[in-house]
């Protein structure tokens, strides 16, 4: 049967700022306070989704959540009528306000983690809602994370839906962001490799000493557990703490895996050596041919890696079997990243072309094209069984495109996010977005 790797793309929602709110993430504290433009963030993400779409591969969409989430600000005891609420978080506590309007949610890397039904011990596809816990503006999105996943993937019999993990720093998970799948076809059964930052329990593993380590070890194990993933067909490799600190805040900004190869910075993991030595023997006993490509520090920086995203970047099989790599602008400015990529390209190896795409919108956030997308692999038949309304087509795109430019606002600033008329809009928006990607009633003010 055939099988594919379905990226589903968030789309950016209408409240996209700069809030500063990720310590850790240095785009995200760089560009904080700057006005911010949702329309073209959205359209910028819905070029990259029809562009893949054209090239032939499969393509999704995620739903944003419903933002300023005012519920959130109710449980943290503001009171009155919606517009009360927001009114009196921004007099009192602003940055409260600006996480609960924060339009984090696109970078479905985060979303959750997923594991294929070859891999997993019923032979149906897992999904566990990341909880996102190391950020208060992060941490409020797996319920709708949840809520959404089910509408688009309900059918019961190919997929199984866990709760995100218990909310505490021990159990951090920021899902696929820190999880690749390694397999010779994405039908057969695969190794599932698990980057954690440190670990919660056993302080053996050194952890950074400057940014948070937003991954746990002992949160990685859970997520193995709940998809029934056996030992042979899983990899744990700790992140090296000191890239951590440099503003490697997930592990998909220093690497990137696809099929049977591993796109990697030279700093990248601890006990390099030992972690591609166990990809390379579990993956020979599920029949494939590991092979990994290291970027040497001497060619890019970690500093470089960080300000260009290149490894946060989409490594895509092509039918002829050789790899494609979808990358951010930036590493276009980049001088050495760009030299490095002109000599990958033509190296013969197996990634053999390099396209651009301006993100920019969402990489001043530290959201390039890998943030920006989750990766469901999905055989014919599970295909199938997916929401047909959540697929991309040129209609979808056409009518998502068309609600971007009615809903939008092409200019948004903190002063902004008090405006209570900018909840109306959002929720008239979204409820027609719910209409367009047939997903029912997701949204808390559809519910309540
Ligand atoms: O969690 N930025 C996100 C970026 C997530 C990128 N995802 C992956 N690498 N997979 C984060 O730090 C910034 C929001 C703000 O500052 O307004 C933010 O949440």
């Amino acid at each position: 049967m055939k099988s594919y790797e379905v990226n589903f793309d968030g789309l950016v929602g209408p409240t996209h700022n700069y809030g500063g709110l990720s310590y850790g993430n240095v785009a995200s504290q760089s560009n904080s306070q700057q006005s911010s433009n949702p329309k073209e963030a959205a359209l910028q993400g819905l070029a990259k989704m029809k562009a893949l779409m054209e090239m032939g591969f499969q393509q999704g969409v995620l739903a944003p959540q419903e933002r300023p989430d005012v519920a959130a600000l109710r449980r943290l005891g503001f009171s009155g009528t919606d517009a009360q609420v927001i009114e009196r978080a921004a007099k009192e506590a602003m940055p409260l306000l600006v996480a609960s309007c924060s339009a984090s949610s696109m970078w479905v890397a985060n979303a959750a983690t997923v594991s294929p039904s070859a891999d997993t011990a019923d032979g149906r596809v897992h999904f566990t809602a990341a909880n996102l816990n190391c950020k208060y503006h992060r941490s409020i999105e797996h319920p709708t994370t949840s809520r959404v996943l089910g509408a688009m993937f309900a059918n019961q019999q190919h997929f199984a839906h866990h709760a995100a993990l218990p909310a505490v720093a021990q159990f951090g998970d920021e899902g696929a962001a820190n999880h690749t799948r390694f397999c010779r076809e994405y039908g057969e059964a695969g190794v599932e490799f698990f980057v954690f930052g440190r670990s919660a329990f056993d302080n053996r593993f050194p952890a950074p000493q400057k940014y948070p380590a937003r991954q746990t070890l002992e949160a990685s194990q859970a997520v193995a557990r709940l998809h029934g993933l056996r030992d042979e067909g899983v990899v744990y490799a700790q992140q090296n703490p000191n890239v951590i600190d440099q503003g490697v805040f997930h592990n998909d900004v220093i690497a990137v895996g696809n099929g049977e190869v591993l796109f990697y910075h030279e700093d990248a993991f601890l006990d390099t050596d030992s972690m591609l030595a166990e990809l390379q023997s579990k993956l020979a006993k599920a029949g494939g041919n590991f092979q990994s490509v290291c970027v040497p520090r001497s060619a890019v920086t970690v500093d470089d890696a960080v300000r260009s995203y290149l490894f946060n970047s989409q490594l895509l099989s092509r039918p002829d079997g050789s790899m494609l790599l979808i990358v951010p602008q930036e590493c276009q400015a980049n001088e050495r990243v760009w030299t490095y990529l002109q000599e990958l390209t033509s190296s013969g190896g197996l990634i053999r072309e390099v396209k651009v795409f301006d993100l920019k919108q969402s990489m001043q956030n530290g959201g390039g094209p890998a943030c920006l997308r989750l990766r469901v692999a999905l055989n014919e038949t599970e295909l199938a069984a997916v929401n047909p309304g959540v697929i991309m087509t040129p209609p979808l795109y056409g009518s998502l495109t068309a609600w971007v430019e009615k809903h939008y606002r092409d200019r948004l600033s903190e002063t902004d996010l008090a405006d209570p008329q900018l909840l109306l809009e959002c929720r008239t928006a979204l409820d027609e977005l719910t209409q367009i990607l047939k997903l029912g009633a997701v949204y808390p003010f559809q519910i309540n």
